[in-house]
């Protein structure tokens, strides 16, 4: 067997899993990828990507050096390929990069620069992107894609218990008695956890309930499957409370001494029977009365959930429906109970953790609170703007009417996926400039002024936090790729420009010799990291925060004695139709989501040997609909919306309910987002993702 040269501990750089690897490289190139067995959260497990995906580091097409758009300033904006720019030195980009920035300043205001951090960078990246937007721009227009991903969650969570990450650890899952997966499609978004809870089911006895309208994977472990029709969760959950209440199942205890609001819940939810429920969803009454009983008779009892559950305009009432049951039960605060958001990215969590919002500083430590200000005014040297920043979508609005005029991106691809891309590229357009900073050049890089290369996980230092709240390490094990650097070593180096040309008397504090000390800084002035350091971190491989002292073990698992809030909220809501319901002509539901092997725009994984396993966009097409329509197995078909149309190959199966199609938002020349709307989620301003109005026809 091929010797490596050496072996480097990691973390991958995928999902919110975030299993632990083993880097075996020679030569400098990762030729294996094994995993630990005696390390959480993974334990010796890896799914394809881990496995098989890691390839995309060394591709050919990774950014080396800093690029500049050879037609700077022309309007409308195009998109451009590699070359429509000019390499450049790192002092001529970042000083060309800085007077822009300046130049929007000065001439608009703070809060006329929008930027977004990144999910697939370091706790210590986006700890010094913020610091840089918020202590230097002056603005708190921050964001991330958590904001297209679980922010319907998070609205929920905040509402019931006061927080949002999830409640339970990955370790716990295989103990499971009781437990519902609802709009996951755990095995290929989640591999690795899906094993464990596959585990509980197989080894363990344990009863699964699955909620989904497709027919995924974790269905066939199922004891009862519900099928609900996209974007009736608020229905099937009600109802199963209603059971709950009727039948008197509920947690007395637990009500009285942790929960308020329970009277008006109960009397509020009487007419949600069953019966009705299965008129919007389409459910059987006698299933979800199952689903009831065997949820709320459980010993312990934990819910997972995705984005079939976030992406809605009713997500944060699909949230709240799942908050009253654990409140209802008593299913929370005990190991293997639990309301748990699978977060999506490797680093969504963290990102989140470290200021990546544009309400919060580190920690979730509000912006408009005067003694949170103060204390980081003291601390970075500067003055701190007290008005909360937009979210993604806001400043998606905002670029569209001329309140923002430049964009800096940094390791996300909007262009992709953000929903109704017509709209998108309108507003990309528009703006006076764009900075992107990335590993490659993606749709959106395509857009950009300016391009700044970054290294990939595999070339730096840092921690990820992932779904569980564990805080993990990276470890660099490949030389970077050109000139490329590691992405806080670019924000500092620019903010100290911006700072120069600013005329700032004092520096907010952007020298750093490693990651390490950025770690000990954001840990000073965020209480729930200030046990956590690196020497720990390498000593214990991982700490799950709220870690409040260097003795302090971590925390496994949330609101044994309380929650944040103080009482468990009950939330009295109200089931609405979605927003765009099929009609003559667009008579399908567009439901789109994810495949095992390919990650988001695909700017990874189509750049990786996993590309060749799944090569094409598809859609997944009900064999009756396809009957219907004339369609045959693997046909290329057109999908139009009231926004665009894209072609794809049909995969005709039973995975699709009638009448709903499917479609990865992976593929470029077919992409998803062409078809989708942005109606939102009013508190949570998610986009729904999950459900629009298409029509399919056949090529002929
Ligand atoms: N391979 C791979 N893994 C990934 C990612 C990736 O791109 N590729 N992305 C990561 C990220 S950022 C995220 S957020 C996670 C997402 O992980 P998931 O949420 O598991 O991903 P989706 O494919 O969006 O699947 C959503 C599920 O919701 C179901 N669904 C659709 N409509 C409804 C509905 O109305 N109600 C309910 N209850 N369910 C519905 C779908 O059938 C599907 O099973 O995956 C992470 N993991
Ligand atoms: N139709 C549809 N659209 C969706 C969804 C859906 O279910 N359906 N899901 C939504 C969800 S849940 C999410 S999370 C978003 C994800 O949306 P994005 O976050 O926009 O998608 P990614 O493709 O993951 O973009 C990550 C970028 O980071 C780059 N990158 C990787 N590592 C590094 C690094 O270390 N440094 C830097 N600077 N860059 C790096 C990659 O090259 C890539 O360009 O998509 C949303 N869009
Ligand atoms: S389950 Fe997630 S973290 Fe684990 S190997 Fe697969 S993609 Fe990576
Ligand atoms: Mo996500």
């Amino acid at each position: 067997m091929l010797q490596p040269d050496r072996t480097v501990r990691s973390t991958c750089p995928y999902c919110g899993v975030g299993c632990q690897v083993d880097l075996l490289i020679k030569e400098d190139h990762i030729f294996r990828v094994e995993a630990p067995f005696d390390a959480a959260p993974n334990y010796g497990r890896l799914c394809a990507k881990g496995r098989f995906g890691m390839d995309f580091v060394t591709h050919p097409n990774r950014l080396t050096r800093p690029l500049i758009r050879k037609n700077l300033g022309d309007k409308p904006r195009q998109a451009v390929g590699i070359e429509g720019f000019r390499e450049a030195t790192w002092d001529e980009a970042l000083d060309l990069a800085a007077e822009k920035l300046v130049d929007t300043v000065q001439k608009h205001g703070s809060d006329a620069v929008g930027s977004f951090c990144s999910a697939k960078a370091t706790n210590e990246d986006n700890y010094i992107f913020q610091k840089f937007i918020r202590g230097v721009l002056g603005t708190n227009n921050v964001d991330h894609c958590a904001r297209l991903c679980h922010a319907a969650s998070v609205a929920g969570l905040q509402i019931a218990i006061g927080s949002s990450a999830m409640s339970n650890s990955i370790a716990e899952m295989k103990d499971l008695d009781v437990f519902i997966v609802t709009g996951s499609n755990t095995s290929e978004t989640h591999p690795v956890i899906s094993t464990f809870l596959r585990q509980a089911v197989v080894q363990g006895g344990a009863k699964l309930i699955v909620v989904d309208p497709r027919g995924i994977e974790m269905t066939e472990f199922a004891t009862l499957w519900l099928r609900q029709k996209p974007g009736t969760d608020v229905a099937v959950f009600q109802a199963m409370a209603q059971v709950i209440v009727a039948e008197e199942l509920y947690n007395h205890d637990f009500i009285a001494a942790r929960t308020e609001g329970f009277d008006e819940f109960a009397s509020s939810i009487m007419a949600w029977t069953p019966e009705w429920a299965e008129s919007v969803s389409g459910v059987p009454a006698n299933l979800i009365r199952e689903a009831a009983r065997t949820y709320a008779s459980a010993n312990s009892a934990a819910i997972y959930w995705g984005m079939g559950i976030s992406q809605s305009v009713h997500g944060t009432d699909n949230t709240l429906s799942l908050t009253n049951l654990a409140l209802l039960t008593g299913h929370i605060g005990r190991p293997g109970t639990g309301l748990n958001p699978l977060r999506g990215q490797n680093n969504v969590q963290g990102c989140s953790d470290s200021g990546g919002l544009p309400y919060v500083f580190p920690g979730y430590q509000p912006v408009d609170d005067p003694e949170t200000r103060a204390k980081f005014e003291a601390n970075w040297g500067v003055e701190l703007n007290p008005e909360a920043g937009l979210t993604t979508m806001e400043m998606v609005d905002a670029a569209e009417n001329g309140a923002i005029r430049a964009y800096y991106v940094m390791g996300e691809n909007p262009m992709m996926s953000e929903p109704d891309l017509r709209h998108a590229r309108h507003v990309m357009e528009q703006l006076d400039f764009i900075l992107v900073q990335d590993i490659f050049l993606n749709e959106t890089g395509k857009y950009a002024d300016i391009i700044l290369p970054a290294t990939s996980f595999a070339e730096k230092d840092g921690t990820f936090t992932n779904s569980d709240r564990r805080v993990q390490q990276i470890h660099t094990a490949l030389p970077a790729p050109g000139e490329s650097q590691d992405d806080w070593a670019i924000i500092c180096e620019l903010a100290r420009r911006v700072e120069e040309k600013l005329h700032r008397s004092h520096s907010a504090g952007f020298k750093f010799e490693h990651p390490a000390e950025i770690w000990d800084e954001m840990a000073r002035l965020t209480p729930p990291f200030q046990g956590i350091n690196y020497e720990r971190l390498a000593r214990e491989g991982g700490v799950h925060w709220p870690c409040p002292t260097p003795d302090h073990p971590g925390t496994p698992y949330l609101f044994e004695e309380s929650f944040p809030r103080g009482k468990g909220q009950f939330s009295t809501i109200q089931f609405r139709p979605s927003e765009e319901l099929p009609d003559d002509n667009y008579p399908f539901i567009l439901s789109t989501g994810r495949v095992l092997y390919h990650w988001h725009g695909g700017t990874m994984t189509r750049r990786s040997q996993l590309d060749h396993i799944y090569p094409e966009a598809t859609v997944e097409i009900n064999p009756e609909d396809a009957r219907q329509l004339g369609v045959q197995e693997h046909a290329r078909v057109r999908v139009r919306s009231r926004r665009g149309q894209i072609e794809v190959k049909a995969l005709v199966t039973e995975r699709s309910p009638q009448g709903t199609i499917f479609i990865p938002f992976h593929f470029a020349e077919a992409a998803a987002n062409e078809l989708t709307h942005d109606a939102r989620d009013p508190q949570a301003k998610i986009p729904d993702y999950k459900v629009c109005a298409v029509a399919v026809e056949p090529i002929i």
